[in-house]
């Protein structure tokens, strides 16, 4: 099915007139999309696995369904939005004696992902934490906030020449807020890991707070851990100190282009044929200047804090990335489903460092105040077994 597949997107930037390398990838990232949606469709209804958790009663009739944010009414974008707003008014499960600036449910997930950022990116988790993650925000909207929708994503590939002005950035009232007000004369944003070269990012066209949109007043509680300036320095602390400050963004489509492009999201599918290869490369493999799709959606956000890794979750639009890298993975996996549905590489520490046991099926997680309980990562390998039931559309 790979192969055929192959094949087909091969040819189909073979015989197409004259579109551009975009629409190609475009085109074929769509076909694996739906290939994937076909082979999930057909291992659910296939009676005869019985590999799957006891505890699922997921069916292909009750996969709920999650969209890219541009194919949602204006009513849905608006409930998703009141509903993560809802999340920031209600009262924090994190005691203050353990972070202090945990204000609201919101912050719980915030404040638990800068618990656990060196255990949780580059090692065995990242993928399944994630999805772990994402799900138990989208539970909460739903159980907490009465939001009656599903998790809603960001395919980066379909504005990767102007984000700013796609339907999750345009800043109107069904957006997920705009761009930063415009910083003039800003220098690039200087990531650095270890020893390995300086990865320079272009900065983007905003820079200050975000001024329109759903969360133009929102309040950003925690961080920085690590935030990165355009003046080369960089913002540290412990993350767990109430900090308010107004949440500010830096869009910049140069970012977008260069590391989240469809073409880049094709190749990542396409050319790593075992996990340990695709999640390093869709991290970014150090040392080779690219920062990878998952690091291309976060710095084309870029501000504060969404250039702070440990406190990215502050701006609400993680989750939508989130929810493009889940489905990213989730195409991989069904793409060769029998030996990709369980596949796990890595331990458990950032790039393994320091030394830590390999990541197993039997590795437990644990989201702490964020909620969901401990769970085995056997239990999350798949979107529609184990507590999971869902799909992606395009
Ligand atoms: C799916 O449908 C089955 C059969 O109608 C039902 O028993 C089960 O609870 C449903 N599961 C979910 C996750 O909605
Ligand atoms: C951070 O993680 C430690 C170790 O798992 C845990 O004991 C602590 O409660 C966590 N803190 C928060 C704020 O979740
Ligand atoms: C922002 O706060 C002001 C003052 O409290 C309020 O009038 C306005 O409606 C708020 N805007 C949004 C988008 O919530
Ligand atoms: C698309 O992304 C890849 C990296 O994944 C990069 O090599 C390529 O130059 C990008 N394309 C454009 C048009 O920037
Ligand atoms: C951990 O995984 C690596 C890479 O797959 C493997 O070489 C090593 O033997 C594993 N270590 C243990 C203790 O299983
Ligand atoms: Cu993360």
């Amino acid at each position: 099915m790979g192969i055929r597949h192959l094949a087909c997107a091969l040819l189909i930037a073979a015989a197409a007139a004259v579109p551009t390398a975009r629409d190609d990838s475009l085109t074929a990232l769509n076909s694996f999309i739906d290939e994937a949606v076909a082979n999930q469709a057909e291992v659910l209804d296939d009676t005869t696995v019985t590999a799957r958790s006891k505890r699922s009663t997921c069916t292909t009739k009750n996969l709920s369904v999650r969209r890219p944010w541009g194919s949602l009414s204006q009513a849905d974008r608006k409930a998703y939005t009141d509903a993560v707003l809802c999340l920031q008014k209600l009262p924090a499960k994190t005691p203050a004696s353990l972070v202090p600036g945990a204000k609201s449910r919101y912050d719980d997930f915030v404040a638990t992902h800068i618990n656990q950022t060196g255990y949780i990116h580059y090692s065995g988790t990242f993928l399944a934490w994630h999805r772990w993650f994402t799900h138990n925000f989208e539970q909460a909207l739903k159980n907490e906030c009465g939001f009656k929708g599903t998790q809603p994503y960001w395919n980066w590939a379909l504005y990767a020449n102007d984000p700013a002005s796609s339907p999750i950035f345009d800043g109107s009232a069904y957006s997920m807020s705009g761009n930063g007000a415009f910083i003039a004369n800003k220098g690039p944003i200087t990531l650095t890991l270890g020893d390995y070269p300086a990865v320079y990012l272009e900065p983007g066209t905003g820079g200050g707070c975000v001024t329109s949109g759903p969360f133009k007043n929102m309040s950003v509680n925690l961080g920085p851990v690590g935030l990165p300036l355009n003046d080369g320095t960089v913002l540290t602390g412990t993350g767990f100190e109430y900090n308010p400050r107004c949440l500010k963004r830096d869009i910049s489509a140069k970012v977008n282009q260069r590391f989240s492009n469809a073409t880049s999201i094709v190749n990542l599918i396409t050319q790593n044929k075992n996990i340990g290869d695709f999640q390093m490369v869709m991290q970014g493999v150090p040392g080779s200047g690219s920062i990878g799709v998952h690091g291309g959606g976060h710095y084309t956000i870029g501000g504060d804090p969404a250039d702070d890794v440990s406190t990215s979750p502050g701006d609400p639009v993680f989750y939508l990335h989130h929810g493009m890298i889940d489905l990213t993975w989730w195409t991989w996996q069904q793409l060769d489903y029998k030996n990709r549905r369980n596949a796990i590489a890595g331990t458990g520490t950032f790039l393994n460092s320091p030394p830590s046991a390999n990541t197993t099926l039997d590795t437990v997680i644990d989201l702490g105040y964020a909620g969901g309980g401990p769970i085995t990562m056997r239990e999350l390998m798949s979107i529609n077994d184990g507590p999971f039931c869902y799909t992606y559309s395009r």
